[in-house]
């Protein structure tokens, strides 16, 4: 067809369903294009969803001060050390000619990435320093042209992509720009910067759309852009900046950290591990250490198995797994990030059916043996804590056509009960003794149909019943509450005592339980609040006591959110079936306007250790 007639028969077939659009009733047109919008974006992320697991790279010159400032370790993450030790721009700019990465090899990094079982890598291309890691023409203030390398890495980290099938990405700080007057963060240099109320348009015109047009015409398709702390952007600016970078390559993600909710997926906050299941894309990003940019005094690795747990947390939660690492400034990737990535992708050779293109679990809640994540007609059985005998599942409603190890294939016996009395379902899964992995072991479960379970809150096989936050029903007398829950789950803004939260659950073993309510602390253990007065209401039945951190737990999928664990007392519930508890304050400390940061309130069997 030539070019001319083929433009004239789309015209005509716009123009057709134009007006076929226009001929619908309003709602029914809505719902099309609501179909054909939603149709492009599961386009659109099919990638992001089919990968669940990225290489997150925080590289600049922060990595040749390394955490330290003239003798002195400077506290905090090391791309900050520029903010933290009020480095003058004039100073902080001579880092640039010692920045000689020799050792870089943008293809050894991608294998990293590749072996650990990584799908995409996100590298960031200016942080907070405002300072350029590519060849940027719209600022000198870059890697080409201010120091030694002359190199453009980001040039042979897409290439090496490219070559082993990863998506590439840019991180790109749009709204801390400590080398920009006109941005904001600089408040050493540049004193009436808190004065400011918006991204000054020369910088955004002149710096951040210009250098996001570069990172976006220079390295070929970029898989997402990750904007970051959005502070004085206005909702037109990051819409704004979302359009810009549609228009050059429509099928570029957004991070939600562009600002105002306009992004297209969300960006937890930083380490955080949510537990809500959602519908909307996420991702949250995790340091392997406590830094981000390369620091060397920063040794406080995770472990293992706390990364493979935080990794199956967030695909059981639908969500994206993006984890860090900060090269040195010769361009090494630190060894025991080197180790650990090595050993997560040993775990996803074997289980990495179990993680890509899954769908988070289809259960309410977490159990206290694991998750789950799903496609369809099977279940990954996520068992964290092998156990003893067999492991039951509750309120499953499908039949298990089949169940083997993912590990071996090797098949586990499966029988199902079921008790019409309290309309409830039981699984039991014959384990042999011996855990096919000490972090994760998955057994698959092949069901007939889609996935069917149980919407009541349930007994944990174990005996303890869990009622999170979140899983409540806010009792407030507005119907605009001031509490409300965090990406963990856990309730934050909870320091009014007219409000309170309910739960109905289903007991399948009845018994005499102690009543447990734990609460949260903020990140790193500071900004924790205790001294409320509460009554845990168990059917009617009283409990009244203090909430005090009598002992700590730390949580394996959140270990820099510690929990407080108060006792209150004892309860007996002697009947199977639905029971209710509410938590009710009678006073809430607040000074330090933490409040009551419920993670949960447990009833934990009386006899259990
Ligand atoms: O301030 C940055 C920080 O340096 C780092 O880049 C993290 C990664 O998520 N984002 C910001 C803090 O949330």
């Amino acid at each position: 067809m030539n070019p001319s007639r083929s433009l004239a028969v789309l015209l005509l077939a716009l123009t057709a369903s134009n007006a076929a659009a226009q001929s619908l009733p309003s709602d029914e047109a809505a719902a099309q294009s609501k179909a054909s919008a939603d149709k492009d974006r599961d386009r659109r992320f099919q990638w992001f969803r089919e990968a669940r697991f990225g290489l997150f790279i925080h590289w600049g010159l922060y990595a040749v001060p390394a955490g330290e400032w003239k003798g002195k370790p400077i506290e905090g993450i090391g791309e900050w050390i520029m903010n933290r030790a009020r480095i003058p721009i004039a100073e902080y700019e001579l880092l640039a000619k010692q920045f000689n990465p020799v050792k870089f090899d943008a293809d050894a990094w991608v294998q990293m990435a590749k072996d650990a079982g990584m799908k995409y890598v996100v590298i960031t291309s200016k942080h907070h320093d405002g300072f350029a890691m590519y060849d940027s023409k719209a600022s000198r203030y870059d890697i080409v042209e201010a120091t030694p390398f002359g190199r453009d890495p980001m040039k042979e980290l897409a290439a090496a992509c490219q070559k082993h099938g990863l998506k590439f990405a840019f991180y790109y700080s749009q709204d801390q720009d400590w080398h920009e007057s006109e941005a904001s963060g600089n408040v050493w240099d540049f004193p009436a910067d808190d004065v400011k109320k918006v991204l000054g348009r020369g910088y955004f015109e002149g710096k951040v759309k210009a250098q996001v047009r570069e990172i976006l015409t220079q390295y070929g398709p970029i898989g997402l852009i990750w904007f970051d702390t959005p502070r004085l952007i206005t909702k037109e600016q990051s819409q704004e900046l979302v359009d810009f970078v549609h228009s050059i390559q429509p099928d570029c993600l957004v991070s939600g950290r562009v600002g105002h909710g306009v992004g297209d997926y969300d960006s937890a906050g930083d380490n955080q591990i949510s537990v809500g299941s959602t519908e909307r894309d996420w991702e949250t990003p995790v340091t392997l250490n406590d830094t981000w940019g390369f620091k060397k005094d920063d040794s406080n690795w995770k472990e293992v198995s706390v990364l493979l747990r935080q990794l199956v947390e967030v695909a059981a939660h639908s969500g994206n797994y993006l984890l860090n690492v900060g090269p040195t400034a010769e361009g090494v990737v630190p060894q025991p990030s080197i180790d650990r990535l090595r050993e997560v992708g040993q775990w996803m050779k074997v289980n990495g059916e179990s993680i890509y293109g899954t769908k988070g679990t289809p259960f309410r809640y977490d159990a206290s043996w694991g998750t789950v994540t799903q496609k369809p007609g099977k279940l990954y059985l996520h068992v964290f804590d092998w156990p003893k005998g067999d492991l039951v599942v509750y309120g499953l409603r499908n039949k298990v056509r089949k169940a083997y190890l993912l590990a071996d294939k090797k098949p586990v016996a499966v029988s199902q009960t079921a008790n019409p009395a309290i309309d409830h379902t039981a699984v039991r899964f014959k384990l042999p003794a011996k855990a096919p992995s000490p972090h994760a072991s998955v057994i698959v479960a092949e069901i007939e149909g889609a996935a069917q379970v149980d919407n009541a809150l349930l007994q944990q096989p174990s005996g303890t019943v869990e009622l999170n936050a979140n899983q409540g029903r806010i009792v407030a007398p507005s119907d605009k509450p001031t509490m409300g829950f965090d990406a963990r789950g856990v309730a934050t803004r909870w320091t009014s005592a007219d409000e309170s939260l309910a739960w109905e659950f289903k007991l399948v073993q009845p018994g005499a339980f102690d009543v447990v309510v734990v609460t949260s602390e903020q990140k790193y253990g500071r900004g924790w609040e205790g001294g409320h007065k509460v009554t845990v209401d168990v059917d009617g039945t009283k409990i009244a006591g203090t909430i005090e951190a009598q002992e700590k737990r730390v949580p394996p999928h959140n270990p820099y959110w510690p929990y407080a664990i108060t006792k209150l007392g004892r309860v007996t519930l002697d009947k199977a079936g639905t029971h209710k508890v509410a938590l009710v304050p009678q006073s809430i400390e607040s000074a330090k306007k933490f409040g009551l940061t419920l993670v949960s309130v447990e009833l934990v069997p009386a006899n259990k250790k």
